[in-house]
């Protein structure tokens, strides 16, 4: 097993001494990083610990100093683990690797956390830490700002490979729609158990799968999320959360509950979680499983993703009721109506009805207002929009309001809001180049997750 540990003071060095002798007599490799403090790095050489010095001490005077500092050091942290193929991540209260390797789909879990995981669960399995969720930090705040960032140049980038005629089949993109899935990662615990909706790729990349894998997937190769095999709407990776992504629209409600039902007979204090669009509330489906978790209490959180959009008609037109949220009366489930353009608001709407769950006190119904800036697919102009419609949408852009909340918190600066920008689109135009020049799978390939033994 290969191990990864990152120090980031002086008592953890002592902390984790006996730890990463234990593992390396027991035949793990490890690998020691270390945040740069000279008495951190002078206790690491007296104790002999091998360790990569990783990230700045200074970034600046002030709280903007430290958020640059923390921010450079995620990217270090990042670039660390390039090419590395670590089992698990420990850490000790300090919540840059947590955020690292959650973003990698490292498993992690705070090294107090250790011998609960080893117990639970051996170390050995990718889906073995607990992983504490860290609160709101700043730098925290800078990383969702990115990844919001992220999702959007990586949406354009697939619109505009599909526009160019460089991938085939269809696509689903969710611009405008970034805050929804970042603010739902965010209030979520990775070991909780998420149904996804066909429009996947801004909700993957908020969940921890890279932009090469979803670039991958989308233009069928090798390299891609699921190999290539499954396109753009099956960016499933279970190993982040993403139990599933279903195309057959309102299915991930009742198997929602039933994944709700297994959590509860296994005592698990793990969340089921469904998300689904306004159109897929007007199935049978969302009906079944909302009334089947009520009956029996069951841990899931039920999220409407209303995009005011199912494929190719406006949300009024077909869907009676002025929200989806007023339905979950009637099966006595609490219920709320959220702003889905302020992330911040989704991470509270969805982590109150998630923590409602994980105390035993049922499933909740959260309806997350937004809007799809352009059509339903790839072959859609949506031509059929009223005129001005979408106007005071985009004039809501979810980046734009949370990179304006940042300023006012003195994390963000107009200089670094442009640096940040260019370091994501260089990011992104490298990962679509990757896949772009990314091998094909192999036709045999298609028939080794046919029949059991030959995956
Ligand atoms: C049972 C079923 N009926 C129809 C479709 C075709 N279809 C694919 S996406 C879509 C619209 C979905 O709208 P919504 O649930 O609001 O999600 P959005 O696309 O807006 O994210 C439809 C009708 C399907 N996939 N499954
Ligand atoms: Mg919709």
């Amino acid at each position: 097993m290969h191990v990864w540990i990152d120090i980031t003071n002086s008592p953890q060095v002592l902390f984790f001494r006996p730890l990463i002798a234990l593992l390396v007599e027991r035949g793990h490799e490890v690998d020691v990083t270390a945040r740069e403090f000279a008495q951190t790095l002078e206790l690491l050489e007296a104790h002999g610990i091998a360790h990569t010095v990783v990230g700045p001490r200074h970034g600046g005077a002030g709280t903007l100093g430290k958020a640059r500092a923390m921010a450079a050091r995620l990217r270090a942290l990042r670039r660390f683990a390039r090419g590395r193929d670590f089992d698990v991540a420990l850490s000790h209260a300090s919540h840059e690797l947590p955020l690292t390797a959650r973003a990698l789909g490292i498993p992690s879990a705070y090294a107090y956390d250790y011998e609960f995981a080893r117990l639970q669960h051996g170390l050995g399995s990718r889906a073995a830490a607990r992983v504490v969720v860290p609160e709101a930090i700043p730098e925290d705040r800078l990383a969702r700002l990115e990844r919001m960032i992220e999702a959007r140049a990586v949406e354009t980038s697939i619109r505009e490979l599909h526009e160019a005629g460089r991938a085939w089949g269809t696509t689903h993109t969710a611009e405008g729609q970034e805050a929804v899935a970042v603010g739902i990662a965010a209030a979520l615990r990775p070991t909780d158990l998420v149904c996804f909706p066909h429009r996947i790729h801004t909700l993957a990349l908020a969940f921890g799968v890279t932009p090469e894998a979803i670039l991958g997937e989308c233009l069928g190769k090798a390299t891609g999320v699921v190999g290539g095999l499954g396109g753009s709407v099956h960016v499933t990776d279970t190993s982040v959360g993403i139990l599933h992504t279903f195309t057959i629209l309102g299915a991930q409600v009742p198997v929602a509950a039933g994944v709700g039902l297994a959590l509860q007979v296994q005592g698990s204090d793990g969340v089921a979680v469904s998300i689904f669009g306004d159109g897929s509330a007007n199935m049978g489906a969302f009906h079944e499983g909302l009334n089947l978790a009520a009956v029996w209490q069951l841990p899931v959180v039920f999220i409407c993703e209303n995009n005011h959009y199912s494929e190719y008609t406006r949300y009024d037109k077909i869907t009676a009721g002025a929200d989806i949220a007023g339905r979950g009366a009637a099966y006595a489930i609490p219920s709320r109506v959220a702003d889905g353009q302020d992330v911040d608001v989704v991470v509270g709407a969805v982590g109150e009805a998630a923590e409602r769950a994980r105390a035993g006190g049922g499933p909740s119904l959260v309806e997350l207002q937004t809007y799809r800036w352009y059509g339903h697919s790839r072959s859609d102009a949506a031509a059929y929009r009223d005129e001005g419609e979408a106007d005071p949408w985009i004039a809501r852009d979810p980046i734009a309001i949370y990179a304006a909340r940042l300023r006012e918190e003195g994390l963000l600066t107009d200089e670094t809001e442009v640096a940040l920008r260019a370091e994501v689109q260089r990011r992104v135009d490298a990962a679509t180049e990757f896949a772009l020049a990314a091998p094909e799978p192999e036709v045999a390939a298609m028939f080794r997750h046919v029949l059991a033994g030959q995956g």
